[in-house]
């Protein structure tokens, strides 16, 4: 790709910023005041700590840090400081109301543009092409898509709408089940991408044996017949950690759905409705996905697979940013951005395939791969250790390619989220994988 200017990368920074605060501002006055400091789910913040902690975050890197500025309201940083208070307990804080956290988060960012366009985007590592206006963005936008989980879970009426997605491409019930990945080495994770945070980070060449993987996410209609085999009660298809969250909730199928008589609905932003057969599957856990691909003689792809199939390029050798080349997202190619409030029916944006022809990659669902998250070899925290490191280890499944509720500035090919392996709120579904050769 091209160099590109500071004046651009200045133009990015604005454009993302608003971008994400049309998206808050959105989540944040569809509702009215008494539903924006509820709690609706143990899970979840209430909305209105989510939008004082996009502004306070915005205040320490963008104000503070970056542009030297003198602390606005720093006697809240402890309110909004995520490691201090658990979800749980954020409604018994003292939290700013309504009215008073849309004027801080605007009062903060009018303050930020000011110093945007006074800062020199080049030098240090937190200011060159943008990066710590950018990582804000991201941060934005990731907290839009935790309010929009929170719109997921609460009851009553809908508060959202948005259009249909598109449909399915004309080809897509003659696509293969799977496509075959050739073994050999990739380049994994970035060294130039100017907005990657830390643990995409940095390049490195990674050796991936032969393997095939699904061209689809598997669908409601697949995942109906693992359930009506009995799936979610046969041990054998579980890990026992996933078994015994099976049997203590009593869980029968992904969260939301209900059975009703011989059919199946579920409630999505406030609407029930029957689940739609040719669609992602949405909110199974880790633990779901993982015995639905041991049932279906498969297995989740790793982390390193799931990259290869999205960026390796076999006829240039080349890691791309998307599995359609190096262009920034648009909407012929996925579903992003919460321009739709569900995934695509599976077989859709024929234009965002990859090389190999693996299709929905990017967009409509998050991905459970098989892999712990953990660092990179040369991972080196930054700017701060509380966003990847950490939460490294064994306790967390990586997820990849974004969901219908993320925007693209969040989203690459190289982009790493991670969640517990029973978190069924997030929107989440998976494709298969399975090995070329036994081993
Ligand atoms: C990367 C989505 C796991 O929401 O916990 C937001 C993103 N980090 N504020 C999260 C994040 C700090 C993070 N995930
Ligand atoms: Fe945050």
């Amino acid at each position: 790709p091209e160099p590109v200017a500071e004046e651009d990368f200045r133009q990015r920074a604005v454009d993302a910023l608003l971008t994400a605060r049309e998206r808050t501002r959105a989540l944040t006055t569809c509702v009215d005041e008494p539903e924006l400091t509820a709690q609706h789910s143990p899970l979840m913040s209430p909305l209105v700590w989510d939008l004082a902690h996009i502004g306070n975050q915005e205040e320490q890197w963008l104000l503070r840090a970056v542009g030297g500025r003198e602390a606005l309201r720093p006697e809240i940083d402890s309110v909004y400081d995520a490691f201090e208070h658990p979800r749980a307990a954020r409604p018994a804080l003292p939290l700013l109301p309504p009215a008073e956290a849309h004027g801080y988060a605007a009062e903060v960012r009018e303050r930020v543009l000011d110093v945007l366009h006074a800062t020199p985007l080049r030098g240090a590592p937190l200011v060159e092409a943008g990066f710590a206006f950018g990582m804000i963005a991201q941060h934005e936008q990731q907290h839009d898509e935790t309010m929009l989980i929170t719109h997921q879970l609460r009851r009553g009426p809908a508060a959202l709408t948005a259009p249909e997605p598109p449909p399915a491409g004309p080809d897509a019930a003659g696509l293969p089940a799977e496509v075959f990945v050739e073994g050999g080495p990739f380049t994994m994770g970035t060294s130039t991408e100017p907005w990657a945070l830390d643990n995409e980070r940095p390049a490195h060449r990674r050796l991936v044996p032969s393997f095939f993987i699904d061209t689809l996410p598997v669908s409601n209609g697949a995942y109906l017949r693992f359930i009506e085999d009995g799936g979610y009660d046969d041990a054998r298809w579980w890990h026992p950690r996933g078994w015994e969250q099976v049997r203590r909730h009593g869980l029968v199928a992904p969260l939301f759905w209900r059975r009703e008589g011989t059919t199946w609905l579920r409630r999505r932003f406030g609407v029930v409705e029957p689940v739609p057969p040719d669609e992602p599957v949405l909110h199974v856990g880790w633990y779901e996905a993982a015995a639905y691909a041991a049932w279906a003689g498969r297995r989740l792809p790793s982390e390193a697979e799931w990259e290869k199939a999205a960026r390796h390029d076999p006829a240039s050798g080349r890691s791309r940013r998307y599995p359609w080349g190096d262009a920034d997202p648009t909407p012929e190619r996925a579903n992003l951005g919460q321009r739709h409030l569900r995934p695509a029916p599976v077989g859709a944006y024929p234009a965002g395939a990859s090389p190999l022809g693996v299709r929905q990659l990017i967009g409509d669902v998050w991905e459970w791969t098989s892999s712990d998250f953990l660092p990179y070899p040369g991972f080196r925290a930054f700017p701060y250790r509380e966003y990847s490191e950490v939460f490294f280890g064994d306790t967390c499944k990586v997820l990849r390619g974004g969901s219908f509720a993320v925007d693209p500035v969040a989203c690459r090919g190289t982009f790493r989220n991670w969640d517990l392996p029973v978190r069924r709120q997030i929107f989440a579904g998976f494709r298969t994988a399975r090995d070329a050769e036994p081993r």
